[in-house]
């Protein structure tokens, strides 16, 4: 049995929940207790605050756990991280007063910033050898400069409207952060293994939203330049059509390149062009 350890509410809850259903796993949590066991895949889910994953999966209370990459470079515990998820993006900032001429990092010195990250920010000012005083606090971290706590902060950013709206500036991105799943270094070759099988679930399930599936017409004499656009998981399937010189052309097509894929495949004469979303994707 694997145990997981996962945010009891929060930000990362629905989306660390809702992976496990895309990846088939079924769970009994009814009324929100403490621990699910999943009905059909054997993996039992512990709800924790965020802040205390990395611990609890270091102890191996737990066997791997979805954090946020800034929580498991904060605790720094000896822990491995195996997967990044895409959810839960969000960068670890440093702002200051909107007022203030800022420069570059060496601006930084002397100043006192206030935060719930020191460890992060302890190793970034040491990396760029500034010398400022880290003041550490619990929370509401944002109205530190204009009650006078602090002469800038470092903290968690995603919209930005939070430093808006508390009239500061982003001026050094420290880290770009996302959910990632973690799991203790001494696995048992029981545990390893359905660990193996719960990642080839979530590598389908995020390959699938990472790619579409494509199908068009395409004139015989520009198949090889459509096929060079769209090499899919091995290469396209080509299949003739009825009408004389034209075929139908299947494949996969990255989100990344998507649109321009489009546009140079209809430069070359696609027509009928159908894309389609993929559940899961085993390549
Ligand atoms: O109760 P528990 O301790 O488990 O939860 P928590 O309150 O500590 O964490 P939670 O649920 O707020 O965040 C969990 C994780 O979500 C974080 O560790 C990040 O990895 C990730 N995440 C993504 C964020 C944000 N985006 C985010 N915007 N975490 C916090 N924020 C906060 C930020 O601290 C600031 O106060 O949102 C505000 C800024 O947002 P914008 O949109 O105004 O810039
Ligand atoms: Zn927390």
């Amino acid at each position: 049995m694997l145990k997981i350890a996962v945010q009891k509410s929060g930000r990362l809850y629905e989306d660390s929940i809702r992976l496990l259903k895309e990846c088939g796993i079924e769970l009994n949590n009814g009324n929100k207790q403490l621990k699910a066991a999943a009905f059909n895949f054997p993996l039992e889910v512990y709800f924790l605050r965020d802040d205390d994953i990395p611990q609890y999966v270091y102890d191996g209370v737990a066997d791997i756990g979805i954090v946020g990459e800034n929580v498991l470079l904060e605790k720094a515990k000896d822990i491995d991280r195996v997967y990044r998820l895409g959810f839960g993006k969000c960068r670890l900032s440093i702002a200051v007063p909107k007022a203030m001429q800022y420069k570059g990092v060496s601006d930084l010195k002397g100043l006192k910033i206030a935060t719930t990250y020191s460890t992060i920010l302890q190793d970034y000012l040491t990396k760029n050898n500034i010398d400022a005083e880290i003041h550490e606090i619990s929370g509401s971290v944002e109205i530190a400069p204009g009650i006078g706590l602090a002469d800038a902060i470092c903290d968690l950013v995603s919209s930005g409207s939070t430093l808006f709206t508390n009239g500061l500036k982003e001026v050094e991105v420290i880290l770009q952060s996302e959910a990632v799943l973690t799991a203790n270094k001494k696995l048992s070759a029981e545990n390893r293994a359905i660990l193996d099988k719960l990642l080839l679930r979530i590598n389908a399930v995020k390959t699938a939203k990472n790619n579409k599936y494509i199908l068009l017409n395409a004139p015989n004499k520009q198949l090889k330049n459509i096929a060079g656009l769209l090499p899919g998981i091995k290469s396209p399937t080509i299949v003739p059509l009825q009408e004389e010189g034209w075929s139908s052309v299947q494949s996969v097509v990255n989100e990344n390149d998507f649109w321009e894929v489009i546009e140079k495949l209809k430069e070359f004469g696609a027509e009928g062009i159908i894309v389609l979303p993929i559940e899961k994707m085993i390549v």
